[in-house]
C-alpha cells in the first residue's frame, strides 16, 4: 500500500521534511493521548524506560520519556507495525525498523531546543527517518518545530562543539515554522536541520517521535538505549555539565533536574 502521491515525495526530496495532516483518527488520538497519559504516570525505573525532568514555572515536570515501546503493548502495535512504519518505509524505498522512540511534553515554561541536525546523536546507522506524531497541537507559541528547508542535502551544518548547528550560522539560515494539530504526522530525516522554541502557551505541547533506520542496516535500538544509559550514568559520575543534557548532543534548553 502507498500512503504518498508523486507531489508529496517531490516536497519530501526537495524540503528534507513532510507534514501529513490528519493520519490518526479522532479515535487514534484519543488513545495516544491516553498511552501518552499511561506512560508518563509510569515510576522511574533505573532498567526499563527513562524519563527525564526540567524545571519549568510550575515545578519539576517531565521533559522526556524514551524506551517505553516494549513496556506498552499499544504502543508497541502502532509503532512497530501499520500505517506508521509503512509510510516511512516508503520514504526509505525499503523496509524500516525502530531505532529509538521519545516522548517530548514541553509543558508550559518547558524549554526548547537550539538548531540542529539528529545525525550526531543518532550512532550506528548513517541515516534515520523520523515520525513526530501530534498528540498535542503544536504551535510557534507552544513550541512547534522550525526547520530549515533543503538544507538535508548538505551533510553536517558547522557542527559545533555542543553537536549542533553553531548559532551564527544558525541565525543566517531561513526558518519555517510547522505547526501541527493532533493526529497530524511530520517526517523528518536526520541531517534537516531543526529547532524549537519554549512553550509560552499555557497548554501542554506533548509530541511522540518515532525514529527508524532501514532494516538492511540492522536493528540497533537494544544497543541503541543500552550505549545512552552507560553514557548518562558516566555523565552523572564525572560530574560533568553533559548530565544537563537530555541527548548526546547539547540541544535542549530547559533546566534539566534528574534522568531517571
Ligand atoms: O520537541 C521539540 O521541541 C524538538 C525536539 C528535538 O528536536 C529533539 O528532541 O531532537
Amino acid at each position: 500500500m502507498t500512503h504518498l502521491n508523486s507531489a508529496l515525495h517531490r516536497d519530501w526530496q526537495n524540503n528534507g521534511y513532510l507534514k501529513i495532516p490528519t493520519f490518526f483518527s479522532t479515535e487514534e488520538v484519543k488513545d495516544l493521548q491516553t498511552w501518552v497519559s499511561e506512560i508518563s504516570s509510569w515510576e522511574p525505573t533505573e532498567d526499563k524506560w527513562m524519563h527525564h525532568y526540567e524545571s519549568t514555572p510550575e515545578g519539576a515536570r517531565l521533559s522526556r520519556s524514551e524506551n517505553f515501546v516494549p513496556y506498552h503493548t499499544d504502543m508497541k502495535n502502532t509503532v512497530t507495525s501499520g500505517k506508521v512504519l509503512g509510510v516511512v518505509s516508503e520514504l526509505m524505498a525499503e523496509s524500516a525498523v525502530l531505532y529509538k522512540e521519545k516522548i517530548n511534553y514541553k509543558y508550559p515554561g518547558g524549554g526548547g531546543y537550539v538548531a540542529h541536525q539528529d545525525a550526531p546523536a543518532y550512532e550506528f546507522v548513517d541515516y534515520h527517518i523520523t515520525c513526530l506524531i501530534s498528540v498535542d497541537s503544536a504551535t510557534p507559541e507552544s513550541g512547534c518545530l522550525y526547520f530549515s528547508p533543503g538544507r538535508h542535502k548538505e551533510g553536517f551544518i558547522a557542527l559545533d562543539e555542543k553537536g549542533c548547528v553553531a548559532p551564527e550560522t544558525a541565525l543566517k539560515m531561513e526558518w519555517i515554522a510547522v505547526p501541527t494539530a493532533p493526529g497530524d504526522i511530520l517526517l523528518f530525516g536526520s541531517y534537516i536541520p531543526h529547532k524549537s522554541p519554549p512553550n509560552r502557551s499555557n497548554e501542554s505541547r506533548r509530541i511522540i517521535y518515532l525514529t527508524y533506520n532501514a532494516k538492511s542496516q540492522g536493528d540497533w535500538r537494544e544497543r541503541y538505549y543500552a550505549d545512552k544509559r552507560q553514557a548518562f550514568s558516566q555523565y552523572a559520575n564525572d560530574g560533568s555539565k553533559r548530565n544537563k543534557q537530555i541527548s548526546k548532543i547539547a540541544h535542549f534548553q530547559g533546566k534539566v533536574i534528574s534522568h531517571e
